[in-house]
């Protein structure tokens, strides 16, 4: 987009005053995103075009981070989000001539993303912060918060996606990837517990993230410093956080990694991002969320997976992409990861189990 208009467009939300600099940012595969800068104060921040093909209701996505924002004032947390800055006229998302949505928050300054986890504290602090946000959306009335895309995270439903793209066949790709295909198929029946203690109330349903990609979370220093990204937040599970948070920060490489090689999953990260999460959970996570717990990073990988594959198959038409087969690179990793995460799933439920009897063990300590 040419930086004219992205000016006229930031003159909404601050008119009168002159933008130094306005240049593209980051790695997210929905919308469009800039960082701005503005003269004089130095001041900076984050424009987003909303896209409105995946968020069909922009008002309710920016009416739902203005009630995180309230839940979380006037009392000190570790951990921030980014502040909605209304547009000139007070509206919390701005619509220009052409209907897009466009969104400005606060930038958080020092701040860098991780892409591919490296080091044991990296997922320990990631851990402590999407298990921060789990535990202040806890108390949330989740009936208060609308579903922002219908089903998002329901496998059932991800599934007949995949089925539908097989049988349609847009792009003429399903004769090249019939074994990729194959590998998900034959799992399919294999994660559904979780939706079906889902539907029975088991599992209860709350205010959750659903998009804790490890890059959606900002470091500053050692230290987990903002969760950002809220177009997701609103009824889940736990599963869908925790899940998620490990199938990238878990990966020893990219989400696009060629080479699945370089494709694992890394229980040492698993380990240390487990703890971070039990410290913040652990008074609010029930016995049958803990029972699956294992299953969840596996869970997301698969969800992810077929929506991969199902958006290759459909000819590239929801994530952006930067070359013909990136879809496809995408959903192999993700199998090459539940491949990984199979072969471990009695060490998962143990790493799970140990986090929680070392956290009670220190309490009962402390108490002596
Ligand atoms: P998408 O939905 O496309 O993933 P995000 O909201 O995650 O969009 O933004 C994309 C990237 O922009 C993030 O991964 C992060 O690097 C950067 N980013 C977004 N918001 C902020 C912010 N408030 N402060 C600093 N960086 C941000
Ligand atoms: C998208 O917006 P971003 O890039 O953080 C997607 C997630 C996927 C992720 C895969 C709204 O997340 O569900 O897990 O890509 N978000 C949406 O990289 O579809
Ligand atoms: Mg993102």
């Amino acid at each position: 987009m040419d930086v004219l208009k992205l000016k006229r467009i930031a003159g909404e939300f601050f008119p009168g005053k002159a933008v130094s600099s306005i240049v593209p940012f980051g790695e997210g595969h929905i919308n469009d995103t800039y960082k701005l800068g503005l003269g004089g104060t130095g001041e900076a921040f984050i424009l987003q075009r909303i896209n409105t093909k995946v968020f069909s209701n922009p008002l309710g996505v920016a009416n739902t981070h203005l009630k995180i924002q309230e839940a979380l004032s006037g009392q000190y947390h570790p951990l921030v989000i980014a502040r909605l800055v209304p547009d000139s006229a007070g509206n919390p998302v701005h619509f220009d001539q052409d209907g897009n949505a466009w969104r400005m928050t606060s930038f958080i300054d020092n701040s860098v993303t991780i892409e591919v986890v490296k080091e044991p504290w990296q997922a320990l602090e990631a851990g402590r912060g999407f298990g921060w946000f789990n535990k202040i959306c806890h108390s949330l009335d989740v009936t208060r918060f609308p579903e922002p895309i219908k089903d998002f995270h329901r496998l059932s439903f991800r599934i007949r996606q995949l089925d539908e793209a097989i049988n349609r066949d847009a792009a003429k790709r399903l004769i090249t990837v019939l074994d990729l295909v194959k590998f998900y198929k034959d799992r399919e029946q294999s994660l559904s517990l979780i939706e079906e203690m889902t539907d029975q109330g088991k599992i209860p349903l709350q205010v959750v993230h659903n998009d804790t990609k490890i890059n959606n979370l900002l470091f500053r220093g050692r230290k987990a410093a903002a969760v950002i990204d809220l177009d997701t937040v609103g009824p889940g599970i736990i599963h869908y956080d925790y899940g998620d948070a490990l199938r990238t920060g878990g990966n020893t490489s990219n989400e696009d990694e060629q080479d699945l090689e370089n494709v694992d999953f890394n229980m040492q990260a698993f380990e240390a991002f487990t703890r971070g999460y039990m410290e913040q959970v652990c008074n609010i996570i029930t016995k049958a969320e803990l029972d699956n717990l294992h299953l969840a990073p596996r869970l997301m990988a698969f969800i992810m997976g077929i929506r991969f594959l199902a958006d290759y198959l459909n000819g590239d038409v929801y994530y952006k992409t930067a070359y013909p087969g990136h879809n496809l690179d995408r959903s192999k990793v993700q199998m090459k990861l539940i491949e990984c995460m199979e072969a471990r799933e009695a060490q998962m439920k143990a790493t799970i189990d140990n986090a929680l009897a070392a956290l009670s063990e220190g309490r009962n300590t402390s108490n002596d």
